[in-house]
Formats: structure tokens, sequence, C-alpha cells
């Protein structure tokens, strides 16, 4: 697929996805909405690759949210067509296999926060802004921001920000555990690289359990969450790579995984 309005990248086995409109601060329009589907089928295909990191081209925003020009052109059947196509990207990232990291390099507002909270986690620049100013323009969040904001962060802090449509700074994103790191801009993609390298070298089968169960589990009771992890951890030692991991310890040497499993 050829992409207008993303750049896609690899390195070793990390897919670099870059939102690429910048003279509109990457703002989420109908075309990048298909682009970004068809690059996350693209990686949900390859077998080899094994973490993507997303971030923005430039060095204002990740993603300023969906492209207010286009909503507000849109007509009841069109803004359904909108939102179907917004959910569906949105669901295929929250439900890729392997991990994905945003590197929140500017403001992260509205589908652009939310794409954020899709991903496994996040580290910003210090000059990174989050928010979800939906309410200001008379709607509200519609790419699973009300549901995943509040689960993260708690009812009131969600509601705080969602109500105000205020957004909040890098470091409060910290405080508040939306981003994990607060970087130097110039830091902040050669950092999440590396943290993507350290995960790229673990197993594949292991990594994929361990998201998944998480993921599953979150959603789920205690009980439901303990028993799936019991199952996952069952499926990863009859894998090559938990032999590997053993072994290498007890070896004293570093583990190659290769992610197949016992015959
Ligand atoms: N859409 C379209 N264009 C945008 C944009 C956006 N979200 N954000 C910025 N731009 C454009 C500006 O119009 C401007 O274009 P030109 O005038 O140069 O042609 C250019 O990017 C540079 O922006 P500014 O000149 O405004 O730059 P500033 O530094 O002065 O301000 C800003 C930066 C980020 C504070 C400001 O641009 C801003 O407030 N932008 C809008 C942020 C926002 O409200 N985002 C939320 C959008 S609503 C749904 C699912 C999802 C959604 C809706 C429904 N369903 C499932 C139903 C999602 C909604 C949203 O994300």
């Amino acid at each position: 697929m050829k992409y207008e309005h993303l750049i896609f990248s690899m390195e070793d086995n990390i897919a670099l996805i870059t939102f690429n409109r910048p003279k509109k601060l990457n703002a989420l329009n109908s075309e990048l909405l298909d682009e970004f589907t068809g690059a996350l089928d693209q990686i949900k295909r390859d077998e080899n690759i094994r973490v993507l990191i997303l971030t923005g081209a430039g060095d204002k925003a990740f993603v300023a949210g969906a492209d207010i020009k286009e909503i507000s052109a849109c007509n009841t059947l069109s803004a359904r067509l909108f939102a179907e196509k917004g959910q569906h990207v949105i669901g295929k990232l929250q439900g890729l296999s392997i991990p994905a990291i945003a590197a929140v390099n500017g403001y992260a507002l509205g589908g652009g926060c939310e794409i954020v909270l899709a991903c496994d986690f996040a580290y910003a620049s210090e000059t990174a802004m989050l928010g979800l100013p939906e309410i200001t323009l008379g709607i509200i969040p519609g790419f699973g921001g009300t549901q995943r904001l509040a689960r993260l962060i708690g009812t009131a802090r969600a509601k705080e920000m969602i109500f105000t449509g205020n957004m909040i700074s890098a470091g409060k994103a910290l405080e508040y555990g939306i981003i994990n790191k607060v970087l130097a801009p110039e830091l902040l993609l050669d950092e999440v690289k590396k943290t993507a390298k350290i995960i790229e070298s673990m197993g594949k089968v292991s990594l994929r359990a361990a998201k998944e169960v998480i993921n599953i589990g979150m959603n789920a009771d205690l009980d439901t969450g303990l028993a799936l992890e019991a199952g996952a951890f069952a499926i990863c030692m009859a894998g090559e790579d938990a032999r590997e991991g053993t072994s290498a310890f007890l070896e004293k040497r570093k583990p190659v995984f290769k992610g197949g499993f016992r015959g």
C-alpha cells in the first residue's frame, strides 16, 4: 500500500508509523484513517514485526485530533461513516498482538489522545500537551476516550478533563499515569526506540501472552484474570523460548528467543 498521510518505516523488527500532515498538526482525516488501517493490517500480516511505535511528523504535534474541517462538513451519513472508520482503526490498534508504544512529540488532542490511550504505553516530550477538547466543539470523545481515560486515571480526573476540555502538560500526564516518561524533545524517539529494542529481543510467544492476559484481565474479575494467566503461563512453558530463557540463565549467557513450540 502507498501512503500519503503517514510514513511507514521499519528498523530491524520494529515498525514506525509517523502521522504525516504536519501543516494540519497531523489531524486525522478520512484518508489518514484509511491509511492507518492499511498500515495496521500490513503489520498484522507480517510475523517479523515485533513492536510498533507511533509518532507525529514535525515538532508541534503527535495528532491534534480528528480533522475538524471534515467533521464540520459531515451530514448524518458521512458522520456515521467517519465514526465507523475511526472506531474500526482504534479497535485494530488496541487489538494488535504486538506491543504498541506512542512517542508523543507534541499536541495529542481528541482522537490523538485516544490513539495514545489505545497504545500499550507512551513516552512524551516536555512540550507535549494532552487533552480531550471535544466538549468545546459540542461533541464528546468518540474513539473510546470516555472509557479508556476513566479506566486509566479514575473517573474524577477523567471527568474534569472531559467536562472542561482543558489540556494537561506532559508532567501532569505523567502524574496521572497516562504516560510513563517525560523526555527532552530531541531524546524522545531514541528513548522509545531503546525500549522497543529491549521488548523486541524478548520471546514472541511470551510477549503476546503477557499483552493478551493483561488486556483481557483488566476487563474481567481477578479470579478470571488469574485463571487466564495460569493458562497462558502453561502455553509459554510449551514453547521453545521458555527452554531457551531458563537454560540461558543457568548457563550464564544471553538468551536468543526464536518463538517456536516444542514438538
Ligand atoms: N483539525 C483540522 N485542522 C486542525 C486541527 C484539527 N483537529 N488542529 C489544528 N489544525 C490546523 C489549523 O486549522 C491550522 O491550519 P491552517 O489555518 O494553518 O490552515 C493548523 O492546523 C495549525 O494550527 P493552529 O494555527 O491552530 O496552531 P496553534 O499552535 O495556534 O494551536 C492547537 C494549536 C492544537 C491548540 C489548535 O490547533 C487546536 O486547538 N486545534 C484543535 C484541537 C482539537 O479540538 N482537537 C479535537 C478535535 S475533535 C467520533 C470519534 C472521534 C472524534 C469525534 C467523533 N465518533 C466516533 C463519532 C474525535 C474528535 C476530535 O478529535
